[in-house]
């Protein structure tokens, strides 16, 4: 049984996965950067050791250093998390080899998810719907007669690519032989493998995706679909479940599809199933994530399953602790991704110091975030700092509520999304569940059309405390003689008052 993980990562998703160790009894250990020696993981940890420099490439994704960590502290498993080496199968296949358990699938279930055409000829093979297209690499001299077969508008993809990397849409024949070269090199230069197929392009298609849960003993399970289709440059902002555009019918045939995609690859553990549906409900397979995602928290709100202890039990040759018929989806879940960064300034990361910060409670809400008041959020890793969940017995009252919990949520001292998401909630698109995956760029305008006055208002604010404690010492001068206060005095009063917290 495993009595100690190691998690393989930082931030949010590193104390998630260390609180349901806690739960569970298990002791975990934090790995750091230099950066990171303040950060929330390596306080939560119950052992935390430094691996390198704050670059990634030397600290949360050295896997020597990180394994000489797992044997010297003696962890039996390692949560890899989202990100960093958790679709790594070298790292998954070293840390097997070195007797300890990796929270995840097979090495050959990564490397087959994670080469598209191999995914995609499987799929094929398994009776799981892609996007038509081609089924293998394909060569300068067919090209053109292949996407007129098609028919345009295609879309070249990498097969090494995936989540948009190294994608090219292709309106017009003109533009096929640039758009492929471009594509090739892009995915040669990035992932060292060339590899290019073609696809019909899907026109507004919504993003999808199913989250699966498997066992080492065949048992396999669907926990229903996320709708992600609110994403910018292929980063999700907004997810939600159910999806507005599910039905009962579509959901029971894409949850087989999911769960079919899973058994042609022995998948064992957490892993998601990715759609896109088009606007007459066909659906095709994209890929397969072979991870724990980021979004996890809605599914969790509406069926009850705690994914992280699920994949520990799984990781302990436990069998599924529910079967399909147990799992329901009771009411509806949001989750919006909050981001240091200015959408005001072409969404700019924005690390910094967090001066003040008030989260969000009371009834339906769950923060998963990391960042406290007075930490210095490193320009070095990814900017989302945390993530605010709402839960409600209908999709109307999820968006109100998250709408209470936007209002609520206090963050100063550096530029966060907390505006833009609010914007969102309450853009018609979105209320009225019609929205694709141009949703933000349709609604763009409205969207920086925020009330938020934090760039001037903490200014003004502190301004007011100045003109008020003055006048008190202007008023207290005249009667014994003080001088005109000092700096740090009015600066301490505003604080006292609360004027600075906005
Ligand atoms: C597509 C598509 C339309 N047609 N494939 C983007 C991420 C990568 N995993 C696949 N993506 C797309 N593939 C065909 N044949 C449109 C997208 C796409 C998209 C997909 C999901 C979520 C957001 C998106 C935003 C732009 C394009």
């Amino acid at each position: 049984m495993i009595e100690k993980v190691l998690v393989a990562n930082r931030g949010e998703i590193a104390v998630r996965v260390m609180r349901s160790c806690r739960e569970m009894g298990i002791n975990s250990v934090a790995i750091y950067s230099e950066a990171d020696r303040s950060a929330m993981h390596v306080r939560y940890a119950d052992e935390a050791y430094c691996v390198g420099p704050a670059t990634s490439s030397e600290s949360y994704l050295n896997i020597d250093k990180i394994l000489e960590v797992a044997l010297k502290s003696k962890a039996d498993a390692i949560h890899p998390g989202y990100g960093f080496l958790s679709e790594n199968a070298e790292f998954a296949e070293k840390v097997n080899k070195a007797g300890i358990k990796f929270i995840g699938p097979s090495i050959y279930a990564i490397n087959t998810m994670g080469d598209k055409l191999t995914a995609r000829q499987l799929m094929i093979d398994n009776g799981v719907p892609v996007v038509p297209g081609t089924k293998e690499n394909i060569a300068t001299d067919k090209l053109k007669s292949v996407a007129k077969k098609i028919g345009y508008p295609v879309m070249l993809k990498a097969s090494a690519g995936g989540g948009g990397k190294g994608m090219r849409l292709v309106r017009d024949e003109k533009d096929l032989v640039s758009s492929y070269e471009m594509a090739k090199s892009e995915a040669r230069s990035s992932f060292g493998n060339d590899a290019v197929y073609i696809e019909k392009y899907i026109e507004g298609p919504h993003h999808i995706e199913f989250q699966i849960m498997a066992d080492e003993h065949g048992n396999y399970v669907h926990l229903f679909e996320r709708e992600c289709s609110v994403q910018r440059r292929h980063q999700k902002v907004v997810e939600e479940t159910p999806s507005p555009l599910m039905t009962p019918e579509l959901r029971e045939k894409m949850g087989q599809c999911a769960i079919d995609a899973a058994k042609s690859v022995d998948y064992v553990g957490a892993g998601t199933v990715e759609f896109l549906v088009d606007n007459d409900l066909n659906y095709y397979f994209l890929e397969m994530n072979t991870r724990l995602q980021v979004e996890h928290p809605i599914t969790e709100r509406v069926t009850g399953v705690d994914l992280v202890k699920a994949q520990i039990n799984v990781a302990n040759g436990l069998p599924l602790a529910f079967k399909q018929e147990d799992l329901r989806q009771n009411g509806h879940s949001i989750e919006c991704r909050i981001y240091a960064e200015d959408h005001k300034n072409n969404f700019m990361p924005c690390p910094g110091v967090v001066k003040n910060i008030s989260e969000p409670l009371g009834l339906g809400i769950r923060t998963d975030g990391y960042v406290y008041e007075g930490y210095e959020i490193p320009f070095h890793y990814d900017p989302m700092i945390s993530k605010l969940i709402s839960w409600a017995p209908t999709r109307h009252e999820a968006i109100e509520r998250m709408k209470r919990a936007l209002y609520e949520y206090k963050i100063t001292g550096v530029k966060t999304s907390i505006p833009f998401v609010s914007q969102i909630m309450k853009a018609d698109d979105f209320v009225n569940g019609k929205y694709d995956t141009h949703f933000i760029e349709k609604n763009m305008d409205f969207l920086m059309m925020d009330d938020d006055c934090s760039d001037y208002c903490e200014d003004i604010a502190l301004l007011v405390a100045y003109l008020d404690y003055t006048e008190k010492m202007d008023a207290a001068a005249t009667k014994s003689n003080v001088a005109t206060p000092n700096q740090s005095a009015w600066k301490e009063y505003a604080r006292r008052k609360n004027i600075v917290r906005l």
